[in-house]
């Protein structure tokens, strides 16, 4: 791709850091605007102390968005901001960084979206290709940018790449050989005007692709008119025909007329959600000619992730559960429906404008219901007449509410059904307070 000689970038986190890194290595002119004020950048101005740019930090201003032929931007900034627009009909150029890095990218990329399991199924994907390839990138929205795969100049045998709505928003002739799309249930209503812009950023996925390449979708997915590649899809319920479905206790991949089959069991992953996510990682193996047992080697040895649905400890036949990745009603909703036992759940966090209600038919299995953060009123409006409920002013506080209130065979869930930006710096801030919280108790 040619790239013009003076280029801005919006936002300087992790991805405007990699960015500036591979704009300077190609010898462009950089401006870099951040809102945030230069004492809040230490960390990502440390990271470029040894490259030269332009910076304005602080608020944005009109004359950089209007002053540079082309302008990237990270996944955070949305891209309907008003100077963003302006700049468009000015005529410049607005795309992402995984837009900037697809163009450099030659080799097959397997782009994974959806609300919930994005994380988990690129983690397993990647440890399946790397029993059988060894030389694999993983990266995306998980936390490497693409950007930085490109700037080191490395050659994978493919690129295993977890994508946001927020990434595809900004492509344009970005293109995996393989796209899938796990779910997609209410989420980031604080960015999109409605469900369905949501939901149309998500299937943008498919977007460039052609016939030789290949979408996976959830068969509960509506609407799959449009796409160019071949479709294949995975079921927990359904039996499949091309695709992957479960069964009696298998998991079955059924593909240009070979079967192959795998016991639930195999893998230690619990929940109907993660048989989904297995699902989904059998199909593209075998889509990429994977071994047997480079695959059954993998299911074995992968144990989940931290921060979702993670045990933490037992205390007197308590056992306390850290799921501080679900920032979305549907993932507290799964977490749930795998944990056995009455829940004393902990939720709340900062609010994405989303409902709540989508845990109704769940709350049944909940004894108390303990609240904090931004969000706790509009939980305990929506939730509060199906359970007990706590308002607490912090997570210490709710993390002893629930020792109190729990008893002998509950679980404790901690699952805040929102993002963790009103009291912490991330969800895995959030995860390992509360851990540490509970190994104190
Ligand atoms: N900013 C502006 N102007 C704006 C908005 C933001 O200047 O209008 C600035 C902020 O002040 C901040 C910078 O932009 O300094 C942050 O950019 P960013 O939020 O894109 O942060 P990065 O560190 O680059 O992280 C991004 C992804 N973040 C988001 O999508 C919000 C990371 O996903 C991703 O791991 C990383 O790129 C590498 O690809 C995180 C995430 O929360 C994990 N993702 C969401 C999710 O999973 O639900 C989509």
């Amino acid at each position: 791709m040619n790239l013009p000689d003076d280029i801005l970038i919006v936002g300087l986190g992790m991805t405007g850091v990699a960015t500036a890194r591979f704009l300077s290595q190609m010898g462009k002119k950089i401006t870099i605007v951040d809102e945030k004020p230069e004492q809040d950048l230490f960390a990502s101005l440390k990271a470029l102390e040894d490259i030269r740019f332009i910076g304005h930090f602080g608020s944005h201003r009109r004359e950089d968005f209007l002053d540079h032929p082309l302008i990237i931007i990270s996944p955070g900034v949305d891209s309907d901001l008003p100077l963003l627009k302006e700049a468009r009909e000015k005529g410049i150029k607005v795309i992402g960084e995984m837009e900037l890095a697809s163009r450099f990218i030659v080799e097959p990329i397997i782009a994974i979206t959806g609300t919930n399991g994005k994380t988990t199924v690129t983690t397993i994907i990647g440890e399946m290709f790397k029993k059988a390839f060894g030389n694999i990138f993983v990266g995306g929205n998980i936390g490497d940018p693409l950007i930085n795969y490109v700037l080191k100049g490395a050659k994978a045998r493919a690129l295993i790449a977890e994508v946001s709505s927020f990434q595809l928003e900004t492509i344009e002739t970005f293109r995996p050989q393989t796209s899938i799309l796990l779910n997609i249930t209410e989420d980031h209503l604080d960015r999109y005007r409605s469900f369905s812009e949501y939901k149309d950023a998500k299937y943008r996925i498919f977007e460039n692709q052609q016939q030789e390449d290949y979408a996976i979708l959830n068969k509960n997915l509506p609407d799959t008119d449009g796409i160019q590649a071949k479709r294949l899809f995975f079921s927990s319920k359904d039996e499949i025909k091309e695709g992957s479905f479960y069964q009696d206790g298998l998991m079955i991949v059924r593909l240009q007329g070979q079967e192959y089959r795998y016991e639930r069991d195999a893998s230690p992953l619990i929940g109907v959600h993660n048989t989904e996510n297995l699902l989904v990682a059998l199909l593209v193996a075998h889509i990429h000619g994977i071994e047997k047992d480079c695959i059954e080697e993998a299911l074995k040895e992968f144990k989940g992730l931290p921060h979702r649905i993670e045990a933490v400890r037992r205390i007197d036949n308590i056992l306390f559960f850290n799921d501080s990745k679900a920032t979305n009603v549907d993932s507290t909703k799964r977490a749930l429906e795998s944990v056995e036992g009455n829940v004393v759940l902990i939720a709340g966090g900062k609010d994405k404008g989303g409902s709540y209600r989508a845990l109704e038919s769940q709350m049944k299995k909940v004894r108390a219901l303990i609240l904090i953060g931004d969000a706790k009123e509009r939980i305990k409006a929506e939730l509060g007449k199906y359970s007990e409920t706590h308002l607490e002013s912090d997570l210490s506080s709710a993390v002893k509410r629930a020792l109190q209130i729990a008893k002998d065979g509950d679980v404790v869930l901690f699952s805040p059904m929102c993002s963790s930006f009103d009291m912490f710096k991330s969800y895995k801030d959030r995860g390992n307070q509360f851990k540490a919280m509970v190994e104190s108790l």
